[in-house]
């Protein structure tokens, strides 16, 4: 019995060691004001804009989005040049410790990519934000603007 207490001990230090040295998923990452223009009807895409906050000590990296109710999602930035506006993909979005990063109309937005059910403001949809410690969900409040 000694034994076997003696090893379950050990297993859960191994367990909790292993837990803090990975860390939870973005756990410093907090999402403010997160919504979603509500689209047009039949519309192929949605633009989704927030505040990310790094609660932490460390500067953290967003390096992808993906969300169940779209078939893609992907981080742009609205670019003027001259009297040209495009749109420029980012692949990795840095916040520095103690930051916040804003993605609003005219800049980073995240585009939503062929939505699986219509967009109707009210309802949420889910967004799935991937950092260098896993992927962590956060839910979007479709709003007419
Ligand atoms: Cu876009």
């Amino acid at each position: 019995m000694k034994v076997y207490l003696a090893f379950m001990q050990a297993l859960c230090a191994v367990l909790l060691t292993g837990m803090s040295l990975a860390g939870l998923a973005c756990e410093d990452l907090d999402i403010l004001d997160a919504w979603v223009r509500e689209p047009p009807p039949n519309a192929g895409v949605a633009a989704a804009f927030m505040t990310f906050r790094n609660r932490g000590l460390a500067p953290l990296q967003i390096t992808q989005m993906a969300s169940a109710s779209f078939a893609s999602a992907a981080m742009h930035e609205t670019v003027t040049s001259g009297d040209h506006v495009h749109m420029a993909s980012r692949k990795v979005v840095p916040i520095a410790a103690g930051e916040k990063v804003k993605f609003e109309p005219g800049g980073l937005h995240v585009m939503l990519m062929q939505p699986n059910r219509p967009l109707i403001a009210g309802m949420t949809v889910p967004l799935e934000v991937t950092c260098e410690t896993g992927t962590r969900r956060f839910d979007l409040v479709i709003k007419r603007d």
